[in-house]
């Protein structure tokens, strides 16, 4: 058929290198933008089959997320918005991996397997992050879809929840909104500005937000959103890519796992901060006090804050929905007793890993998921929603339950529910501070972290180490989760456990105890424990 032909003939232009074995992970390909040019060519035919089987338009992001400036990557997006299927993760390492040689076989292989019927039009939407590789790997994907005779739409610089936003909307004919960056940030600010309306007595001071934009794509797109704000929030961006390189020394990711402010951000005590991560799709907070302490709060107190404050609306309105909140084994344990014992929602504790999280959350009316790391959102189930918007529209009804079921509406808008998103939380967390009138310190006081520790551990082999029970426990090699258990006793409050890295060749270490001291004695302890 003409179409193998020209992927044989596009493939030479990406030529794997013979021997090299990269796997499709919790995040999707990542590694060296040396080595992906032939797996971004391979997703772009992959996608193309995965739209002609779901008769749908598929995503394909290129971007490697907190990673530095010199990795790269890839992630398949399914029709709704959501990660690929894992049917489809194995079929990709399959593709990636053939020989060049073997490619049109492996390619073959995929279409019997799933019975793709070859006449069936593709449509992928395509997007990258602000690497100075994105641009060429970004072709790479378009050149794959075209070989295979697939339409694509080159959405360009967009942050990765931008992307799965524009796969949904496109899928579900406009419903959820309209598929351009234009659409996206209208959606989301005008929610945000009914939100606003309810924060009464606000001050300018109060609006008024530091961002550090990793020197990523959330920068800039942080830049393009200003003008749909109407001035309810203003941003101060730092670390805007102008000058700095991107994640170093900054981001998310750097400042959740050094526990410190970002390079480049200039930070008065008691204001509000934020850091991005490289594509956008994580947020932490921060402040530092009038002694100059510097103050995290993460995914877990970012999760502990919305969930109080959808429940408080929920008894508002009157809606018996049943919420609850999703988190990992990185979740500190002060935040789960919290929300166990004090708040009284049902927590749930999954792998790491976003679509371990979203479909956990997916079995609840409002599942909150977050990942310590600032990674997460909010989903609201098809009934859920139709209730809200009765309620919303329910004329009849008296003052104090209308506010709350339009405020729960406007909170279902500003969400971007098909995946984590640094913007769209941003957006919904300043609402809900403005609405209750809280400051940082207040919401920070809601409960206390465990001081934590998190290492890396380079190891000659990661996969001799099996989990069990979410991760929180090591079945493999023998002997470890013993010596783990006896090293915890040790400490009060403790807790440790180890997991291999889905997107880095490490094996992670997580520690928590009474005091920070303990916490990293025992952090290293363990890290012993794993040579
Ligand atoms: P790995 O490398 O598997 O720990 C990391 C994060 C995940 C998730 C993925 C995808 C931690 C401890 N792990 O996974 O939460 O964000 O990257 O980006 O933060
Ligand atoms: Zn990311």
């Amino acid at each position: 058929m003409a179409e193998f032909q020209e992927v044989s003939k596009q493939s030479g232009v990406h030529p794997k290198p013979a021997g090299l074995v990269l796997q499709y992970g919790t995040a999707g390909f990542r590694t060296n933008a040396e080595q992906l040019g032939h797996i971004m060519f391979r997703m772009g035919l992959l996608a193309t089959l995965r739209s002609k089987t779901t008769k749908a338009t598929i995503g394909v992001m290129v971007t490697a997320s907190h990673n530095p400036e010199e990795d790269n990557g890839v992630k398949l997006v399914d029709p709704m918005g959501e990660m690929v299927t894992p049917t489809w993760e194995v079929y990709a390492t399959q593709l990636a991996n053939a020989e060049q040689e073997d490619l049109l076989a492996a390619l073959k292989d995929i279409i019997e397997k799933e019975s793709i019927n070859m006449s069936q039009e593709a449509n992928v939407f395509v997007g990258k992050d602000t690497r100075s590789s994105s641009a060429r790997l970004s072709q790479a994907v378009l050149d794959g879809v075209s070989a295979l005779g697939g339409q694509s739409k080159d959405y360009g610089l967009v942050t990765t929840p931008q992307l799965h936003y524009m796969v949904c909307c496109q899928n579900t004919q406009g419903k959820y909104g309209e598929a351009t960056a234009e659409g996206y940030y209208k959606k989301l600010c005008q929610a945000f500005i009914q939100l606003s309306k309810n924060a009464s007595n606000c001050t300018d001071d109060q609006k008024h937000l530091s961002v550090d934009g990793a020197n990523g794509i959330g920068a800039l797109k942080v830049r393009e959103m200003e003008s749909h704000l109407k001035k309810e929030l203003h941003i101060t961006l730092f670390n805007d890519g102008s000058e700095g390189k991107l994640n170093h020394q900054c981001g998310a990711d750097f400042v959740k796992v050094q526990q410190k402010p970002p390079a480049g951000m200039k930070i008065n005590p008691g204001e509000r901060c934020c850091s991005y991560d490289g594509d956008a799709d994580r947020i932490v907070y921060y402040y530092s006090d009038s002694e100059g302490i510097f103050h995290l709060l993460d995914g877990d107190k970012v999760a502990t804050l919305i969930s109080t404050f959808l429940k408080e609306l929920l008894t508002q309105a009157g809606l018996d929905l049943k919420i609850a909140v999703v988190q990992t084994a990185y979740a500190n344990g002060s935040s789960t007793n919290y929300l166990e014992n004090t708040m009284k929602v049902i927590v749930r504790c999954t792998k790491t890993g976003v679509k371990h999280l979203h479909h956990a959350a997916q079995e609840f009316d409002i599942g909150v998921y977050f990942e310590a790391n600032g990674h997460g959102t909010v989903l609201f189930s098809k009934a859920a929603e139709e209730k809200v918007q009765q309620l919303a529209e329910n004329s009849s009804l008296i003052d104090e339950k209308k506010r709350a079921a339009l405020l729960l509406q406007n909170t279902i808008n500003v969400i971007n529910q098909t995946v984590g998103d640094a913007i769209s939380d941003m957006l919904l967390i300043e609402a809900i501070l403005a609405i209750k009138g809280m400051t940082i310190q207040q919401w920070d006081a809601i409960y206390t972290d465990l001081p934590n520790r998190q290492l890396k551990v380079k190891v000659s082999d990661r996969r001799v180490i099996d989990t069990t029970d979410a991760e929180r426990r090591a079945v493999s090699p023998a002997g470890l989760q013993e010596a783990i258990d006896s090293l915890v006793k040790k400490y009060r409050q403790a807790r440790s456990f180890v997991r291999p890295s889905g997107t880095e060749d490490v094996v992670r270490v997580y520690a928590e105890a009474e005091t920070q001291d303990s916490a990293d004695d025992l952090a290293h302890e363990v890290s012993l424990a794993v040579y």
